[in-house]
């Protein structure tokens, strides 16, 4: 384990952040490039910020702005890991202390990598069997096992055909609650719809006995309206301790504004039985003030989801340039997009008004500024790193990195950054408690302590 107790030792973790950026945004661009653009130039998909690195030591993070949940040991916290990038809206202010850029651990994690896989295509989900082998989606339309040896079977038969184009293709798989009995697997993706539209749709299958097929595969719910845009699908899914399935869906790009509807699926969180069903205790259930689907709407683009130790869901959405959320989508809940936002649209100009918070829109719990545009999430789970039992693990495409959060509180208290280098895109824990990572390079990594 390394300490970062030593201020040369806080430069020289900084430095590499800070000369491994490039400035690239184009502040009159017309044409719209967000992080999880397919095939980014990149440049862009490295940093697209201006670093700034400090002129001398950064304190310590400590209690001086306010936090009154500190405790004996937070002194030795680290400075945010962005700490010294220029954010892409300094006039925006949090709307509580914590909000953005928590402190890092005092300790740095040491890890190692090791190669599962190689050779697919973009691994947009990842699930584990409990016979230790993996089903990885890759999003040109291919679902493939994955064994504990790291051979990759020829594409499973039975998968729905996807339409893969922009962000679109095959995109998350989970198992069911109760997958040792029923072998039941769930898959999001991208369906043709009328008139050259698309639409994420999700699909219930049974894996076969000899795992080379999907049977039985029926399409549970599909996102209205459909749209030509080929952006933001959100479509992770998560079951819930009661085995209800949440399932996000993205605006579909432009200005967002169907989000603002609680009667369409468009920017919305949804909850289903896990036969297609609407349970009787969605906040919309009777229809009248929403659709009947809808657990929380008012969402950007949804890519990371996992149910928190709290037994909550928790989500992270691609928000603006500058506009990360980490959210605890609540019942019947607005989160605001595209009315209230941290961030600015990608290029410079304001979103919407430029405001951050409303009465009758929930606040983030969590933002960052600039982006880690994120993609996949666990809880961790495991044996392997005992201190992070409860602590989520995000994804980052362009922080190119594993985003670990530790909660206190129900707010986040630190942000540690595991570099990879490669564009993460999704996240799962194995059996034996590694973190499994897929990105963008067609790897499936397992990380496990140095
Ligand atoms: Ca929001």
């Amino acid at each position: 384990m390394i300490r970062w107790s030593a201020p040369w030792a806080l430069l020289a973790f900084l430095l590499p952040v800070a000369c491994s950026s490039t400035a690239t945004s184009d502040p009159d661009a017309t044409q719209e490039v967000t992080p999880e653009d397919p095939a980014p130039d990149a440049d862009v998909s490295r940093d697209v910020a201006t670093n700034d690195v400090p002129e001398r030591d950064t304190p310590p993070h400590d209690a001086e702005d306010g936090e009154a949940d500190s405790s004996p040991g937070d002194e030795l916290l680290r400075p945010n890991v962005q700490e010294g990038r220029a954010p892409n809206a300094p006039d925006q202010t949090p709307a509580f202390v914590g909000q953005t850029r928590a402190p890092q651990p005092a300790v740095a994690t040491a890890f190692r990598r090791e190669v599962v896989a190689s050779g697919l295509g973009i691994p947009w989900g990842i699930a584990a069997l409990p016979d230790g082998s993996l089903l990885v989606t890759e999003r040109a339309g291919t679902l493939r096992r994955v064994t504990a040896d790291g051979s990759v079977s020829a594409p499973l038969g039975g998968v729905p055909e996807v339409v893969a184009a922009g962000q679109g293709g095959l995109l998350d798989v989970i198992i069911g609650p109760d997958f040792t009995n029923d072998r039941s697997v769930f898959l999001t993706f991208s369906e043709a719809r009328a008139g050259g539209t698309s639409a994420p749709a999700v699909a219930r299958g049974t894996l076969s006995a000899d795992a080379t097929r999907l049977e039985e595969v029926s399409i549970l719910y599909r996102q209205d309206p459909p749209r030509a845009s080929q952006q933001h699908f959100g479509s992770r899914m998560a079951f819930a301790n009661d085995g209800t399935l949440f399932v996000t869906f993205g605006d579909r790009g432009g200005a967002g504004e169907d989000a603002q509807s609680p009667f369409n699926s468009i920017g919305a969180v949804i909850r289903i039985h896990p036969d297609g069903s609407i349970p009787e205790d969605n906040p919309f259930a009777d229809g009248e003030r929403g659709a009947p689907a809808i657990w929380s709407w008012g969402h950007r683009n949804v890519q990371s989801a996992t149910i928190g130790s709290d037994g909550s869901l928790w989500t992270v959405e691609h928000g603006p340039q500058g506009g990360d959320e980490l959210n605890r989508p609540e019942a019947g809940a607005n989160h605001g997009w595209p009315i209230i936002t941290y961030g600015v649209n990608y290029g410079g100009r304001p979103v919407g008004q430029g405001i951050t918070a409303q009465e009758g829109m929930v606040q983030p719990v969590y933002y960052w500024d600039p982006v880690i545009a994120p993609s996949g999430m666990a809880t961790y789970r495991g044996d392997l790193f005992p201190d992070w039992e409860g602590d989520f693990l995000i994804g980052g495409l362009q922080s190119r990195s594993l985003v670990r959060l530790t909660l206190r509180d129900g707010r986040v208290h630190t942000e540690e950054w595991l570099p990879l280098d490669v564009r993460v895109r999704s996240v799962a824990i194995a059996q034996d408690g590694a973190v499994l990572v897929g990105t963008d390079a067609g790897e499936i990594l397992a990380i496990r302590p140095e």
